[in-house]
């Protein structure tokens, strides 16, 4: 049985215990290791879920579980320095700690996944007037749960290795809600291999799996984008060559699928450049480790196999801008320019000596399926001239009223971005 000490009641505990305290312990770190190593074998093995919504333990709950989905602390975030084109607007729609991924159900309610953190949240923006109200804490102490997903009434969520269903989740939010395995065949590593995951026109949940490493050949599974029946069977590889993707989506119209893909590190400041990518059809290989951005070929295994070989990018992005979450714009609020353009959230390098990134760009696309131009659409998150940062984009999603969600892991805050000309 998984013991009710998960890794966040762990985390908590440490959190609280003050920090001069925790270096006078040093000497009996030992111990203290050998109970986190236990607790992790504990909660990691066992393919039960501690669920720690812990909704009974505070005053800070009402009586449905929820939290305030905004307070005073977002208040601080200085958006006047966000640019956008004339005529946008953005605003904080809910506060988050550490808000990646997003999947939104029919009725309204905002799943949004974690990355360094061990949540998975709920948002409802209940009385319509585009911020959200409610804020539940669906599941704790996961392994890096970034992926959220939602089909048919319930919530699917991916850690590392496993991923999760919450059935009927709407009618389950502020009840500490147990989960179901749908699968726990992926890989453990954990280097790229938090998962952005989505439910394709197929009806398959699409789950990627990112290279083990910066820049290396690995076992067939890595570097892939695979698929699975939402029941867990009938896994089959449906892109090879992909570093680490953490964005994906299909073509409204053409139903084909386009993703993002991270460039390696360790080839200098500008090369090589990240990618927007399409996938024609099943079965394609997208270069890595052999070739990026189309033409580069890598210092070590790019004699293996040539460029020629490989699918090329639609669009080459900015080295190490970190393309994360990415959605063609299917809304009628933005201006008619927007209409099945793809938005890209570039969540920001982290080993450029000059930043990139921290922002929204667009690429626009002709109907066979070239891209027309890569522009930058919101920046300001990063002071080009102090090179501070505070914020960075993860996930973007066009909401039925046609305005476009933005989380951020960084400010913990997640925008939205509406028209009002
Ligand atoms: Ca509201
Ligand atoms: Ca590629």
């Amino acid at each position: 049985m998984a013991s009710r000490w998960s890794i966040s009641s762990l985390k908590s505990l440490m959190n609280v215990l003050p920090f001069r305290k925790i270096k006078s312990m040093k000497s009996s770190c030992g111990i203290w290791g050998f109970a986190l190593l236990l607790l992790m074998c504990t909660s990691r093995n066992a393919d039960t879920l501690t669920v720690t919504g812990g909704q009974s333990d505070s005053a800070l709950f009402a009586a449905d579980g929820s939290l305030p989905a905004i307070t005073e602390v977002s208040k601080v975030l200085p958006l006047e320095k966000i640019k956008l084109p004339p005529g946008f607007v953005i605003e904080v729609y809910a506060e988050v700690d550490n808000a990646r991924s997003l999947a939104l159900s029919p009725s309204g309610t905002l799943f949004v996944g974690n990355r360094n953190g061990d949540k998975v949240y709920a948002v409802r923006d209940e009385d319509n007037d585009n911020k959200a109200d409610k804020k539940w804490i669906i599941a704790s102490g996961l392994n890096m749960p970034n992926g959220v997903a939602f089909k048919d009434g319930d919530l699917f969520v991916a850690e590392v290795s496993r991923v999760w269903r919450f059935k009927n989740i709407e009618a389950n939010l502020g009840k500490n809600p147990k989960p179901v395995l749908v699968t726990n065949a992926y890989p453990d590593k954990t280097h790229h291999g938090w998962k952005y995951i989505a439910f394709g026109p197929d009806g398959k949940l699409y789950i990627p799996v990112g290279a083990p490493c910066n820049i290396c050949e690995s076992d067939e599974i890595f570097a892939t984008i695979t698929r699975i029946n939402p029941d867990g069977t009938g896994r089959e590889i449906v892109a090879r060559g992909v570093r680490n993707t953490v964005g994906f989506t299909w073509h409204p119209v053409t139903r084909q699928l386009w993703f993002t893909d991270n460039g390696r590190d360790m080839m200098g400041d500008d090369l090589p450049p990240c990618e927007l990518n399409f996938a024609a059809r099943d079965g394609l290989h997208f270069g890595y480790p052999y070739c990026h951005g189309g033409t580069i070929k890598d210092p070590e295994f790019g004699h293996k196999q040539p460029c020629s070989s490989f699918v090329q990018p639609v669009q080459n992005l900015g080295p190490h801008v970190a393309p994360l979450g990415l959605k063609f714009y299917t809304g009628t609020l933005f201006p008619e320019q927007y209409r099945n353009q793809i938005f890209i959230a570039e969540h920001g390098s982290w080993n450029r000596s000059k930043k990139i990134g921290y922002r929204i760009t667009l690429v626009r696309i002709d109907d066979r399926n070239r891209s027309l131009g890569y522009e930058v659409f919101a920046s300001g998150w990063l002071d080009d001239a102090t090179q501070k940062v505070w914020g960075r984009p993860v996930d973007v999603l066009v909401m039925p009223d046609g305005a476009m969600l933005v989380s951020d892991d960084h400010a913990n805050v997640i925008y939205r971005i509406s028209y009002r000309p």
